[in-house]
């Protein structure tokens, strides 16, 4: 079986964004320190978990998904909140990077792919679809202070090549995740590019 999901990469500019608010945070908040943060190459938006799948479940998910999600063109995907604590600041259990959905064309894409996951089986999704990449995790919750962010965000650009307030979307892809002790583990399987706009 592996632990399937469908997700979008981050944009150079974004992932190096995030990484450093992510560092800034940890040396700013000891309380932070130690909670689990997802390394900078793991930083990714999930479209759609389908949990544990057979190899050729997974594997006929694949050949069907350019059908399922190629017709959907790019989109711009704009950041909205850099860190929110989830679910409050007071008892904070993950940090989020949150994106909006202006046209509603991410929200498109998972519903489109959640359909095929459903012809294999895979259980509707109970929360609904709220772009973000996860920064960090906490077993115990973590009051995190908003100050903290502007600090964190602060001072890592020059104006010439500013911080990137949104990403291109142009593909989604298909990983299986192994957890380990030292934190999971991806693997990508395939691509899909969405339609030119
Ligand atoms: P998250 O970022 O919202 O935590 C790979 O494990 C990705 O799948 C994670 O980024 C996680 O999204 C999502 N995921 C893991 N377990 C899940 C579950 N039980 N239900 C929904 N999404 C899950």
């Amino acid at each position: 079986m592996h632990r399937s999901f469908v997700a979008l990469d981050l944009t150079e500019p974004m992932r190096r964004r995030l990484a450093a608010v992510a560092r800034s945070i940890r040396s700013h908040d000891p309380r932070w320190a130690t909670a689990r943060w997802v390394p900078p190459e793991n930083l990714h938006l999930t479209i759609r978990f389908l949990g544990d799948l057979a190899e050729e479940n997974l594997e006929s998910f694949i050949r069907d998904l350019p059908g399922a999600v190629g017709a959907l063109s790019t989109f711009e995907l704009p950041l909205a909140e850099v860190v929110r604590p989830i679910p409050s600041s007071s008892h904070a259990s993950m940090l989020w990077a949150t994106f909006d959905d202006p046209d509603g064309r991410c929200a498109l894409l998972a519903n489109a792919v959640s359909d095929l996951a459903a012809t294999l089986g895979v259980a509707p999704e109970t929360r609904p679809f709220s772009p973000h990449v996860t920064l960090a995790r906490s077993r115990r919750p973590i009051p995190f202070s908003a100050d903290v962010t502007g600090r964190a965000d602060g001072g890592m650009y020059t104006p010439a090549t500013g911080p990137p307030d949104s990403m291109s979307v142009r593909e989604v892809t298909v990983y299986t995740s192994t957890l380990a002790r030292a934190g999971a583990r991806y693997r990508r399987w395939a691509s899909i590019e969405l339609g030119e706009r």
